[in-house]
């Protein structure tokens, strides 16, 4: 065997043998069950601010001893004090009923997603973007410092899926495309959330959840939560490296990938889940699941005729803790599991184990619930700056033909563009809530980038005319498009020395943004051909959370910048390189297609179908690509590779 990945610490473990001698099997598999806090909401009384229902907390804690709560991706983002009382209210039964405390678990995914007011950094394929491993860790601390102010233990954090397909609407979450740059950047998360002590994570930090186990960026399709094909060399060679490491660093915690690889699910795979991470590694950290995931291994997999048998199958493989979320019939069904005899006793203490065990590591027997007062950096000028920084090392110039870039003060300006003016855009997804949809509500104290040019060059500098405006959010249509009103545009070019056009994407997460054609819209693409016509020079910003083509209108730009999703302080950051006050240094952290059938990493040729990328490998380094990975320039004239 191969030393434990963390040291267990041994009053730890002999209180955790404690608990499992004197546990019901109801308490033990209660413990193995997360559920959302929707279940437990009082939905009429919460029109006057957040409250549970204690009915409901008597039939989940109560009755089920159910031992974990997240939150649901449909809510939104609640003030810090709102968190602790919600934390403290639920805790408070958990002790009273079981006598140990419940972890509440939150996707604070780019800094504090579901804290209202707290420092929101880039997403995670800007920080890829900066290659530097010190701002990585500084965030995730951060992060960790501002969640532990809303009494929040647990978050869903770091993302370390290679994102390899630029289809794939999660590309934004994680560090880009090599498996490398994800690892070293999975690994200073880990270091910032957690602090140095993986058993005794301190009051600043919390627990991470490295996700998702493994090979989520590569479906056959391009579209989330869809089937891959990945070979078990690539799988072992490129997927599995930052999951690798972030268990050397000392992740506490684990989130599988909910899809189907090679026609197996990877919450029913145990040799993945508890040869690979248990027995190979000597892990002694928790494996959660995604969001209903056993449940799918039914509905949606088919390789379980009923909801029993997909936790039969799951739990066997190695599943410690499932996110049911809805149905809490998964506690009746592994009880009467164990009594047939089909789920081994050893295997539910093996879990509760390690559910206890992340309990006691969060110090959450002592303190269930603190006093957050001591919070007193929270929303800091401190973190700010640092936010601030990160966004800056992020944002990637990709072309600047006769040093068309800075552009000094004094200039005319023509911003325009969907992207120019908000911050919805700026943010992406997990900004507020899942879909990033309310960010220009909730980010009122931040700059847009239209906002952060006029404190630039001056509000009379800057001549603002969208050209083309997003639709208004109703469920699924983060791509609409109003109808352009490019002539005003084209108008107000006339009078500008430079056009500054903000393209890109709007925000959306997971399956909600998925995609038919990867192909900029093409109203953007008209207004960006028409202000050409003007011949004024044009600096494209491309502001999304993947590469959409856009070869037809490179060529008719002076200077391209891909900002990407550089957070609430993104549009400063923009400001600040445009105009030369910082140097740029960000690099791609992923290839850049320039046509449909140029689809590739860096490391793949170019596939001639789009539907093929993912089973089609060799390692040529040959492609037709608009901007390699690594590519990057900055004002200097030496250029580091
Ligand atoms: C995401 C990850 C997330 C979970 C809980 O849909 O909100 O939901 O951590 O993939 C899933």
């Amino acid at each position: 065997t191969v030393p434990p990945a963390i040291t267990p610490d041994p009053e730890i473990e002999a209180n955790i043998q404690k608990w499992l001698k004197q546990m019901t099997l109801d308490e033990k598999v209660g413990q193995m069950c997360e559920i959302t806090i929707d279940v437990v909401t009082d939905f009429e009384k919460s029109k006057n601010g957040f409250a549970l229902s204690e009915a409901m907390l008597d039939t989940v804690i109560g009755k089920y001893k159910v031992g974990s709560l997240l939150n649901v991706p449909l809510s939104v983002a609640q003030k810090k004090e709102v968190w602790a009382a919600m934390i403290k209210q639920i805790q408070d039964k958990s002790m009273k009923e079981i006598g140990i405390p419940c972890i509440y678990g939150v996707d604070q995914i780019h800094g504090t997603t579901y804290t209202l007011d707290g420092t929101l950094f880039p997403q995670g394929i800007n920080m890829g973007a900066t290659f530097n491993r010190e701002l990585v860790e500084r965030g995730a601390e951060i992060s960790a410092y501002e969640t532990k102010a809303g009494c929040i233990p647990w978050t869903y954090a770091p993302v370390v899926d290679l994102g390899r397909d630029p289809r794939w609407p999660r590309m934004w979450e994680n560090y880009g495309e090599d498996c490398y740059v994800n690892a070293e950047m999975g690994v200073a998360a880990i270091r910032g959330f957690q602090g140095d002590d993986p058993n005794h994570i301190g009051e600043n930090r919390v627990a991470a959840c490295v996700k998702h186990y493994m090979g989520y960026g590569v479906p056959v399709s391009g579209k989330d939560r869809t089937p891959s094909a990945i070979p078990r060399s690539e799988l072992r060679e490129k997927h599995f490296a930052p999951f690798l490491s972030a268990i050397r660093a000392g992740a506490l915690s684990l989130m599988v990938n909910s899809g189907v690889d090679n026609g197996m699910p990877f919450h029913a795979n145990k040799e993945l889940l508890t040869d690979w991470l248990k027995e190979d590694l000597n892990w002694d950290g928790l494996i959660v699941t995604d969001w209903a995931d056993i449940n799918n291994l039914c509905t949606r997999d088919h390789i379980a005729a009923t909801k029993k048998e997909a936790v039969k199958i799951a739990i066997n493989a190695g599943i410690d803790m499932s996110m049911v979320p809805y149905e809490v019939s998964f506690c009746t069904y592994l009880k009467e599991l164990v009594e047939e005899g089909e789920v081994p006793m050893s295997r539910i203490d093996d879990a509760v184990a390690r559910v206890l065990r992340l309990k006691y590591r969060l110090g959450l027997f002592e303190h269930p619930y603190w006093d957050i007062s001591k919070y007193d950096r929270f929303a800091s000028p401190e973190f700010a700056e640092e936010a601030l920084h990160a966004a800056e090392e992020s944002e990637v110039l990709l072309k600047n033909d006769d040093h068309i870039l800075p552009i000094a003060r004094g200039k005319k300006i023509l911003l325009t563009g969907p992207n120019a003016n908000s911050m919805r855009c700026l943010n992406g997804g997990w900004s507020y809530s899942w879909q990033g949809h309310r960010a220009d509500e909730y980010a009122q104290n931040y700059n847009t980038i239209y906002e952060a040019l006029c404190n630039k060059y001056g509000k009379e500098q800057v001549i603002y005319e969208p050209g083309v405006t997003y639709a208004p959010y109703k469920n699924d249509n983060w791509w609409e498009e109003n109808t352009p009103e490019i002539d005003k545009a084209v108008a107000a070019a006339n009078n500008a020395d430079v056009i500054i056009a903000c393209i890109g994407e709007n925000s959306y997460c997971e399956t909600p943004g998925n995609l038919t054609d990867l192909t900029l819209s093409a109203n953007q693409r008209n207004l960006v051909k028409a202000l050409a016509a003007t011949g004024k020079p044009i600096v494209l910003i491309l502001n999304q959370g993947r590469p959409r083509i856009v070869n037809d209108i490179v060529p008719l730009a002076k200077a391209v910048v891909n900002i990407m999703l550089p957070g609430n302080y993104g549009g400063d950051a923009l400001a600040n390189l445009l105009a030369g006050d910082v140097n740029f240094s960000g690099k791609m952290p992923f290839t850049y297609p320039k046509l449909i059938n140029s689809l590739a990493t860096y490391d793949y040729k170019p596939c001639e179908n789009i539907g093929q990328m993912a089973g089609n490998y060799n390692y040529d380094s040959v492609m037709d690509v608009q901007w390699q990975f690594g590519f990057g320039l900055s004002y200097s004239t030496y250029q580091y590779d």
